[in-house]
């Protein structure tokens, strides 16, 4: 998969690239990503990005014509299908695994990251294929939704999450959490490991797991097991995301 990051702070993504599960995947080229910097795009002489907004108001606004060029440019570097334009802001549809695996099916992905009060409407209107959030609350820049998207998309990757923890194991993926974890040492300030656990026995441990994962869905995100969405993936309805 290739994925095309566009920012005015391209060296926020270094260390998250070469790190852990992430970096093992550029490293061995399942993963691609290019970081560019939006200022590359600017034609003026303080190669500025942002402008006052029309109508008055407070902050600033990312002009329209650096991320034309910039969207078009990188957009235009391969030849193939073209890449699928994502913008990252809160007036997106809500990350979740369903949508990571579509965006994971799409191929080559091109990353908008806006950074003060927003990027001016048109860029949206002429070069933005979807907007994606990652959650109802504000944060200062695209950046870090860019990286949770990059991470959670990796794991989609075929070989980049190896065989000791399978994709189709995952949380969220079943459509419940996971059940509670355990290491040693065995006993951690009075508190016990779970005797099944210790039993060698794995046929209980399957069972207790899925009790203990459908125990933690109700108690925490009962959400997940009702609704319509949630009753069509017990059915095995496509629907059921
Ligand atoms: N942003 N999910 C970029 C977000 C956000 C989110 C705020 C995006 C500021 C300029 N993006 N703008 N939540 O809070 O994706």
């Amino acid at each position: 998969m290739r994925l095309q990051v566009l920012t005015i702070f391209p060296e926020l993504f270094g260390p998250f690239l070469g790190t852990s599960l992430v970096g093992k995947a550029v490293e061995k080229g399942l993963l691609e990503v290019r970081v560019h910097d939006l200022r590359a795009y600017t034609e003026d002489r303080h190669r500025s990005v942002d402008d006052e907004p029309y109508g008055g108001g407070g902050g600033m606004v990312m002009a329209a014509p650096p991320w034309m060029r910039a969207v078009r440019t990188v957009s235009a570097e391969r030849s193939g299908p073209a890449p699928w334009r994502v913008l990252l802001t809160p007036q997106g549809r809500r990350l979740d695994d369903a949508k990571v695996r579509q965006l994971a099916g799409r191929g080559d992905l091109v990353l908008l990251c806006g950074r003060y009060e927003g990027i001016d409407e048109r860029v949206r209107l002429s070069v933005v294929d979807e907007e994606i959030s990652i959650g109802d609350y504000v944060l200062s820049g695209g950046e870090l939704p860019a990286m949770v998207l990059i991470e959670a998309l990796s794991r989609q990757v075929p070989g980049v999450v190896g065989q000791s923890r399978s994709v189709e194991e995952d949380s969220f993926r079943a459509g419940r959490l996971d059940h509670p974890h355990y290491t040693r040492p065995p006993v951690v300030e009075g508190m016990e490991v779970p005797a099944v656990l210790l039993s060698g026995d794995h046929a209980a441990i399957e069972r207790w797991r899925a009790a203990e994962a459908l125990r933690a869905t109700r108690e925490k995100r009962p959400d997940l097991l009702d609704g319509p969405r949630a009753e069509a993936k017990w059915r095995g309805d496509a629907s059921g995301g």
